[in-house]
């Protein structure tokens, strides 16, 4: 069996942010069934959504897996909450956010999970990191990323 190629995305503004996001890196790594990991670099990122929080650190990461999407958003949460996730309040401040956000070409939509993100095509945080490591990369519904990343380079994201 072919491996499944799967996209997180990974966010964290509180409790040291690039700790976190290099903590949640390694541990993609270490998951079940999988492969191979290559991850964009770190992008600080000013907060989409409420202002009143510190900025963000950013990043996304490719997979090689043969994990079932919900095995893996099973093993993103358990990584989350290892990393005692902290939400005080919705798009409030976050010690770690990994959203699965494409995998494979799939179209998945289920009560725990929509796939792609359906945000993922307005957040720069998410495209510019993407279009890093996937420049090639199309939504299942044809949408280029690079096309759609380039419309973010600018916008208050900044690769540490
Ligand atoms: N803003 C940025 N810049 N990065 C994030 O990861 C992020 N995550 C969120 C909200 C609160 C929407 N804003 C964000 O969940």
């Amino acid at each position: 069996m072919m491996a499944h190629h799967a996209y997180i995305g990974l966010g964290s503004n509180i409790e040291h942010p690039q700790h976190q996001v290099l903590q949640a890196l390694k541990a993609l790594q270490h998951l079940p069934l999988t492969t191979h990991v290559q991850a964009s670099r770190l992008y600080a990122s000013r907060p989409i959504g409420p202002q009143d929080q510190p900025d963000f650190i950013n990043a996304v990461a490719l997979i090689e897996t043969h994990l079932s999407p919900l095995a893996l958003l099973d093993q993103l949460q358990a990584l989350e909450q290892r990393q005692r996730r902290v939400r005080q309040r919705r798009w409030g401040p976050r010690t770690l956010d990994l959203d699965l956000l494409l995998y494979d070409d799939n179209v998945i939509v289920h009560p725990r999970l929509l796939v792609p993100h359906p945000e993922m095509h307005r957040r720069g945080f998410v495209l510019v990191p993407l279009a890093e490591i996937a420049p090639t990369l199309y939504l299942p519904d044809g949408t280029s990323i690079a096309h759609l990343a380039k419309k973010y380079r600018d916008v208050g994201l900044k690769p540490l």
